[in-house]
């Protein structure tokens, strides 16, 4: 059995968690599953880093004490996980007694070792910063750009950490090892960074006089322990180094996950600290890129901070999980958007993936009566093509995920929803139904249904709950210790002839892009007030009496119903016609031919819900029957289909 222990960065507590801290922890999580899918033994920790000035600093400007504060803000993220379906294993706080004890052996070990020394350090210290400051850090007329005063110069002594003497070993540790620190470009940055030069030794203590929150040095009590030498060490404090029987376990087998912004110190100052403390390093950095709003980096000064839970509550988690791993190239930027998100969940999961769960369940239904047919043996796919499709695009799922390309993994995947429902469009059910071939509809049935069975399962990484609600309509239940990730990419035939399916499936409907001005404005409303007011009050029709109005009888003889749409096919003869097939909840799927060619994918309409007037007479159109019309709307530019505004039974009627 393969092991996997997994990390985030410890968040700072002097902010709220955001939809960068929100992406790294659920990138985190999504890979801590996929492990546990395989089968790995796997340990997944995060968890927030408290000490430092910074965090004095926002304590102060929130009128509270720093552990007062740190605990208000770290409760703010260890609260926030399960929300988004995290499945930490632990959170670990740098406040916590169990790291201060492990920080401070850490120290006195490095320090016997002789590679912590005490020097004079003279620099720009600013008095409001509460910190030193370079000549870069300074704007145009010497001053500290915060507090527009110049900085003193002043000299003070600090602890060192000889981090320099490791340049040489780690250099050739990346060399030796390609994939110690990536994707590539994240690798060839650091290589060029230890080429620049002789690094300077770490400055890793503050004197107690400036700074008294955070941890003792152990061998100077005048001092504590500064920043990266208290963070970086959390992740073997959680496994109980030096002696617990996690260390043991999962040491060896550690992917850090970080972003950008602290390359240099998991990949510089880290593997030489542990060098120097005589541990081994961890196994991959895997560094992504940032999450940029309109092309700038968040911040909370700039007041672009995207909020995880509202995204969450407007579109769903798994849509919003979904959207993170499947837009974000890792290790490049991505902009976010919450139109480029409905466009995702439109696309790829309301037309593909929850469009194919409606149309299999609902005609599994209607032609086996909701329970899996019996294909007869069970060995192989209906449809050789499309076995060695599924087989191909689930092992590149599977190997592309192991390799952090999420978005290229998923995409491996849909192209398998995809072929699915170009499955059901090339080998009509409907078809089969009505001509009696019996056999051959319940081989399609079955195909379909063990395809949609291996779907469920491995999009559990990424989408929890949709993962288990598509077993249990399947008439499964998702259970972790049963499944056998290599034997479903390469088998076929184990969900069992017989099993009873759920009544429906509406994973997930589709929703409207967000509105910029979704309320009118203050002076529009008045206007429009001014102009009712304005208005007589309007009399009331009288049929008999106005050319055009219908009388209550004549509205009576229209049979409108909503169906959901199982096929459209170009017309082959007409370029803007669709030949339709819907379910109005009839023996057989009606056949409607549709001008929408226009402003439609045919998968822009599959598994929508459309209103069809049922009872409008047989007419050829082109040579072939039309049997019923779908009712739209025009609008400029385009065109919208009428709908009911939730999901209702094929064939109810519009009354
Ligand atoms: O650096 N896009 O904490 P931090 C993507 N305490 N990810 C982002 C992001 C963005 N716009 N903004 C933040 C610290 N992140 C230290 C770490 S570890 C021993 C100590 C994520 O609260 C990303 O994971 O500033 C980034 O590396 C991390 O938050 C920085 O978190």
């Amino acid at each position: 059995m393969s092991r996997f222990f997994i990390t985030t960065p410890i968040y700072y507590v002097n902010a709220k968690p955001h939809l960068g801290h929100a992406y790294t922890t659920i990138v985190a999580d999504s890979l801590a599953r996929f492990h546990r899918l395989c089968g790995d033994e796997t340990f997944f920790l995060t968890g927030t880093d408290e000490h430092g000035d910074k965090i004095v600093q926002a304590a102060e400007k929130a009128a509270s004490t720093p552990q007062q504060y740190v605990d208000t803000v770290s409760a703010q993220f260890r609260d926030l996980w399960p929300e988004l379906g995290v499945t930490n294993d632990d959170f670990i706080r740098t406040t916590e007694p169990r790291h201060r004890q492990v920080v401070q052996a850490v120290l006195q070990k490095v320090y016997d070792a002789g590679d912590i020394y005490l020097k004079n350090y003279e620099g720009l210290y600013c008095y409001g910063c509460e910190q030193f400051l370079t000549e870069k850090d300074l704007d145009a007329d010497g001053c500290c750009p915060d507090h527009k005063v110049p900085p003193a110069r002043i000299s003070e002594a600090n602890y060192f950490f000889r981090m320099s003497k490791y340049q040489g070993w780690l250099k050739e540790h990346i060399l030796a090892n390609p994939d110690f620190i990536r994707p590539e470009r994240y690798r060839n940055e650091v290589l060029s960074m230890l080429d620049m030069g002789v690094l300077d030794d770490l400055c890793i203590s503050r004197p107690k006089s400036r700074l008294t929150w955070g941890i003792e040095l152990p061998f100077d009590t005048g001092y504590v322990t500064y920043v990266w030498f208290d963070a970086l060490i959390n992740y073997i404090t959680a496994l109980g180094w030096p002696d617990g029987e996690l260390f043991a376990r999962f040491w060896e087998h550690t992917d850090h996950l970080v972003a950008k912004d602290i390359l240099k110190p998991h990949a510089v100052f880290w593997p030489t600290m542990l060098r120097a403390a005589g541990l081994p390093v961890y196994r991959h950095l895997n560094v992504h890129g940032y999450w940029l709003v309109k092309d700038t980096k968040m911040s909370k000064s700039l007041g672009n901070v995207v909020e995880p839970l509202a995204l969450k509550d407007r579109y769903g988690l798994d849509a919003f999980r979904y959207f993170l791993l499947r837009e974000m190239r890792f290790g490049r930027d991505a902009s976010f958007s919450e139109d480029a998100l409905v466009g995702r969940l439109n696309a790829d999961l309301a037309n593909d993936l929850g469009n194919l769960f409606s149309r299999v369940l609902a005609m599994t239904h209607k032609y086996f009566g909701g329970q899996v047919p019996d294909p007869g043996a069970r060995t192989a796919p209906a449809d050789p093509a499309l076995g060695e499709l599924a087989r191909n695009a689930l092992d590149n799922y599977a190997a592309l995920f192991g390799r952090l390309e999420f978005g290229q993994a998923l995409e491996s995947l849909w192209e398998l929803v995809r072929a699915l429902n170009k499955y059901v469009d090339a080998s009509a059910p409907w078809t089969l139904f009505k001509e009696g071939r019996t056999g051959e509809l319940a081989g399609v049935m079955y195909t379909l249904l063990e395809m949609m069975r291996k779907v469920a399962l491995c999009v559990w990484p990424v989408m929890p709950a949709t993962a288990e609600a598509m077993t249990a309509q399947l008439g499964g239940r998702f259970d972790l210790a049963r499944v056998d990730l290599d034997a479903e990419i390469r088998g076929f035939g184990g969900l069992e002839p017989g099993t009873v399916l759920a009544a429906g499936s509406n994973l997930f409907p589709r929703v409207e892009p967000p509105r910029e001005e979704a309320a009118p404005r203050p002076a529009a409303k008045a206007k429009e007030k001014a102009r009712e007011k304005a208005q007589p009050a309007k009399a009331a029709p009288a049929a008999q009496q106005t050319p055009g109005v219908i009388d209550f009888a004549d509205f009576q003889k229209l049979d409108l119903r909503v169906g959901t749409v199982l096929a459209a096919e170009p017309h082959p003869d007409a370029d803007r016609l669709f030949v339709v097939q819907v379910d109005l909840g009839e023996e057989t799927p009606r056949q409607v031919v549709a001008g929408l060619r226009e402003f439609f994918q045919a998968e822009d309409l599959l598994g929508r819900q459309v209103v069809v007037v049922a009872n409008l007479a047989p007419r050829p159109l082109r040579g072939k029957t039309s049997h019923g019309m779908i009712l739209a709307v025009r609008r400029e530019g385009g065109m919208e289909l009428l709908t009911a505004s939730g999901p209702v039974a094929p064939g109810a009627k519009v009354s």
